[in-house]
């Protein structure tokens, strides 16, 4: 890892929101005296029915956290409504489609109508306060609309990424019970389509409670019809009336689920509520964007992921700003897309994951220098760690060297960004998500369960409760406890590793749990080892990660074949098919490896770490082996490695 340091532009030293001075006062403030603090950004970023009692309570032993006590708002109304008066006219979205001829913007104005009109459709068709409404749709406006038409009526929405498989999208509806779901036709990714009703058919089968399925047109292709259930969004939302009374939430009334994987079992139903979420969400946009009113801001995360949710449509959308959302994929028709874009709608600042700014540096930088980038003026990364190379490519090249990227490290439980330089108060370190953000307070324990004091290394916990924390586990709050809480008594346990330098800066060092993750998607290697082990000839499978030029990590499986059963490239062929239908492409093994024993210790345990160590060719540090039931196993895995 390099040490070199960009220090801040002096251009946002003079003028950037925030510098390094309020930096330091503001985060002292933040950690010292949090209730005032926090207080005091909510009276700023949000507006309020009625204001709360308490500012917090928390108590992480137990895995409780509450937020603006007795506070009521609506997010849709501090999304939208509160904004017509100055901004009804400005545009609230920028669409652009896959086919770089079609786009489409969408004033405040009319995000109000459509919004307002889907929340009607909703109450019509029964839902209200505390119901959940499941949306598996592609990258267009109403994936937008239908996100904020579930918070003015209350209602709790679950996203489920448009990539999962039926049987996917089937568990997560069942698991949070939704009886409503809002799909599309098909969407439209890279020029090819993606059969999300027909998906949404296969699930439905077997969902007993959904009663009604929003279809919007999007392509107009062929689908089947359910004429008891399914009905054209267009024509449901045509004809329902303008206007829609907001329902007042409590500040701890839930807003979302999001499902996201873990290192056991079944995909989390990760719950946030509505007053803390929304301002950790506007708070972070502000500040590590550099936001100023007018700019363009474009992330390009899916919004079946919390990156999507905080950072198109929640965040900048409270904080009145014009957020571009985009349909396509950053290499069609060709690797130039993304510049194209932010020349053609003069995007400030471009938001992405470390894979797409590697696919794209290996494309070559003449993709990049045929465009004039000159409105850009922040760059960020997330998802995973950023490696120096591409950091550079993506600083230099991309940047012209005159845009600080903002490598921001969080998660789904944490809702909004942790870690994250700010543009005019932190210098910056290739690779180094660098300080925390404020009210956030970062340790890192040891294997004891200590604190690690100044420079070293270790597991990452967060030692006191702030906003957009998780709030449970839809469902099973033990759960919560016993993933996030029970580790490491008293703290939020991250799952990741990190090493703290010299300057108090953090760099991520990748998950320490049975987490995969892949081009910034997380996986749990238990579920692709399920999807695996479901397939008649499979007996055994073991999943882990290895590093990847262009993903961070790739998916190696060993598989265990049943008595009898022939390892064939046919056979590699239905496994991965298997894993596809279960979980969706996402999931794809990389590398499939015939294994005919897996090394476990004696009491039958999968060693993860051989397995690891041979995935990435890390032969001379395989450890102590002896300790394993049959040693002998580890020689042949080495074997029959797979060459790549
Ligand atoms: C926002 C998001 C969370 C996991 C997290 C960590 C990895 C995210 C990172 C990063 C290093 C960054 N991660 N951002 N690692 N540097 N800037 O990605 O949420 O999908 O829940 O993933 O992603 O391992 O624990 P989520």
């Amino acid at each position: 890892m390099t040490e070199q340091v960009y220090p801040v532009p002096a251009e946002l030293k003079r003028d950037a929101l925030i510098d390094k001075d309020r930096y330091q006062a503001l985060y002292r403030q933040s950690v010292e005296d949090p209730d005032t603090f926090w207080a005091e950004q909510a009276e700023e970023f949000l507006t309020w029915q009625q204001k709360w009692h308490t500012v917090s309570k928390s108590d992480l032993n137990r895995g409780e956290v509450a937020w603006f006590l007795g506070g009521k708002l609506n997010v849709s109304v501090n999304c939208i409504d509160r904004h017509l008066a100055k901004r009804a006219e400005q545009t609230a979205i920028i669409w652009e489609g896959d086919d770089p001829a079609d786009d489409q913007l969408i004033s405040y104005q009319q995000l109000h109508t459509e919004v307002c009109r889907l929340a009607n459709v909703l109450r019509e068709r029964g839902v209200k306060k505390g119901d959940r409404v499941c949306l598996y749709m592609p990258m267009i406006p109403e994936a937008c609309y239908a996100m904020l038409a579930c918070t003015r009526i209350g209602a709790v929405h679950s996203v489920v990424f448009g990539g999962f498989s039926p049987d996917a999208l089937k568990d997560r509806i069942n698991d949070a019970d939704c009886q409503v779901l809002i799909t599309a036709d098909e969407g439209l990714r890279g020029g090819k389509k993606v059969p999300l009703k027909a998906n949404a058919d296969k699930a439905l089968a077997n969902c007993p409670n959904v009663h009604t399925c929003l279809v919007v047109k999007r392509t107009g292709g062929d689908i089947d019809w359910n004429g008891k259930r399914d009905i054209w969004y267009r024509d449901a939302v045509e004809a329902a009336p303008e206007q829609c009374e907001p329902e007042w939430m409590d500040a701890e009334d839930p807003l979302f689920i999001l499902y996201t994987s873990g290192s056991t079992g079944q995909p989390k139903g990760v719950l946030h509520t509505t007053g803390g979420y929304l301002l950790q969400a506007a708070m972070t946009h502000k500040y590590v964007f550099d936001y100023r009113e007018g700019e363009v801001y474009w992330c390009t995360a899916d919004v079946g992921w919390v990156t999507g949710h905080s950072y198109i449509v929640y965040g900048p959308l409270a904080n009145g700003a014009t957020s571009l959302m985009f349909e396509g994929v950053p290499t069609y028709p060709d690797a130039s897309r993304c510049w194209q874009v932010v020349d053609k709608h003069g995007v400030n600042s471009f938001y992405t994951a470390p894979t797409a700014v590697r696919a794209l540096m290996g494309a070559g930088d003449e993709f990049v220098t045929r465009t004039s980038r000159k409105s850009l003026r922040i760059l960020g990364s997330v998802g995973e760690p950023i490696n120096p190379e591409a950091w550079e490519w993506y600083y230099r090249v991309v940047g012209d060297e005159r845009s600080p990227i903002m490598d921001t490290w969080w998660q789904t439980e944490t809702g909004a960004h942790m870690m994250t330089p700010l543009p005019g108060a932190i210098d910056l370190k290739p690779g180094s998500c660098t300080v925390p953000f404020f009210g956030v307070q970062p340790v890192l324990l040891d294997a004891e369960g200590n604190e690690v004091e100044g420079a070293g290394e270790g597991s990452l916990a967060i030692k006191a409760s702030w906003p957009s924390q998780l709030r449970t586990v839809y469902g099973d709050h033990q759960r919560c406890i016993d993933t996030y809480y029970s580790t490491y008594p008293g703290y939020y346990f991250t799952g990741d590793g990190a090493r703290r330098d010299a300057d108090g800066y953090y760099w991520i060092t990748g998950r320490v749990d049975d987490v995969l993750n892949v081009s910034g998607h997380r996986m749990g290697t238990a579920e692709v080892e399920s999807a695996l082990v479901l397939h008649e000839q499979v007996a055994e499978a073991a999943v882990v990660g290895y590093p990847h030029d262009i993903k961070g990590q790739g998916i190696y499986a060993y598989v265990t074949l049943m008595e009898g059963a022939e390892p064939s490239d046919e056979l590699k062929k239905a496994l991965i098919q298997q894993c596809v239908q279960e979980i969706g492409a996402i999931a794809k093994p990389d590398i499939i490896q015939w294994a005919p024993g897996l090394p476990k210790t004696r009491s039958g345990k999968i060693m993860r770490r051989i397995l690891r160590k041979i995935a990435a060719n890390e032969l001379d540090s395989l450890g102590d082996t002896s300790t394993l039931a049959d040693p002998g196993v580890v020689d042949d895995l080495i074997g029959n490695r797979v060459n790549r």
